[in-house]
């Protein structure tokens, strides 16, 4: 393991530009939330791409672009912070010479990072071989790039070489990951995130921020017609558990059928969800139980 190669990767572009595709296209599998609405992205996806040389996380990012709403400002808000915490950026735009307004706002964004930038003109599937190359004179005149790559994420041509791109700028370091996290996990850390951020919003300033959420189990029946998912609700406090629980347990009945609508909606499956609650006095003060909840601070 002396030459492994490990760090993270910042996606970022406009939504629909491919960004999901592309980490399903690296990984070999569908697991990244891809449709041609855009936005389908809310939460930060770690995909974890492992060879022999090294580990890659993706960081898929909702994408940078002028916020219409809260929820806008809260997905430009984790894009920009994955900016920072990254130790390569990969960029991805739309085949074509026109640079626009959202553009100059991510190049003005990539001026004040110091980590190697990637730009990938993605699609080049749609347009003609040699108009490539006038894509990349005006991206080029725009910023300093380490590295430009022309590709398509659907067809998966050249994406081998971004990969190798992307290792020759990672540092050495440690398997953060197992080769068999690589598969679930994002989703189980989308599922998780979605029961969170349902239960925040229905006990809104009861219970401040001490919750996590973890996923026992996410397997889909042998028939593909339902998602079996058992999650666990962590808190602090015995008195919070109550508040979760509710009357009755209509608390965590609310919760539960809030969070099941939007999962079904981005699975695209019928979800049987059953949720616990339980107490963890220390999980906050926990670097296991951190990492394991999914966060990354
Ligand atoms: P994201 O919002 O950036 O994550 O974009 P998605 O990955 O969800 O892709 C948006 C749409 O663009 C989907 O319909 C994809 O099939 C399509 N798409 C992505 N990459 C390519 C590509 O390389 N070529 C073509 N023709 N379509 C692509
Ligand atoms: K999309
Ligand atoms: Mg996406």
């Amino acid at each position: 393991m002396d030459n492994f190669k490990s760090g993270y990767v910042t996606l970022i572009g406009r939504p629909n530009v491919g960004k999901s595709t592309l980490m399903n296209q690296i990984i070999g599998q569908k697991i990244a939330i891809t449709s041609n609405k855009p936005q389908t992205t809310r939460n930060k996806i770690q995909t974890i791409y492992t060879c022999d040389e090294g580990q890659i996380i993706f960081l898929d990012t909702p994408g940078i672009h002028k916020a219409k709403n809260k929820l806008g400002e809260y997905m430009v808000d984790v894009a920009v912070k994955n900016l920072r915490d990254c130790d390569v950026v990969v960029w991805l735009v739309e085949p074509t010479t026109y640079i626009g307004a959202g553009e100059q706002e991510i190049v003005r964004l990539l001026k004040e990072v110091k980590m190697p930038v990637i730009l990938v003109i993605n699609k080049v599937d749609t347009v003609k071989k040699e108009e490539v190359l006038t894509f990349i004179d005006a991206y080029r005149k725009v910023f300093d790039f380490d590295e430009i790559v022309p590709l398509s994420a659907l067809k998966g041509e050249n994406t081998d070489t971004l990969v190798e791109l992307i290792f020759k700028y990672l540092p050495y370091g440690p398997k953060y990951f197992d080769d068999d996290e690589v598969t679930d996990q994002p989703m189980r850390q989308i599922v998780a995130e979605v029961i969170r951020e349902k239960s925040l919003h229905a006990l809104s300033d009861e219970i401040p921020h001490g919750i996590a959420v973890t996923i026992e189990k996410m397997k889909e029946r042998p028939n593909g017609k339902m998602v079996d998912i058992e999650a666990t609700i962590v808190c602090e406090r015995d008195s919070h558990k109550g508040i979760i629980i509710g009357k009755g347990g209509a608390m965590l009945k609310k919760i539960g059928s809030n969070a099941r609508y939007e999962i079904e909606h981005m699975l695209e499956q019928k979800v049987n969800l059953k949720l616990w609650v339980k107490v963890r006095k220390e999980w906050r003060d926990s670097d296991l139980y951190l990492k394991n909840y999914g966060y990354v601070d």
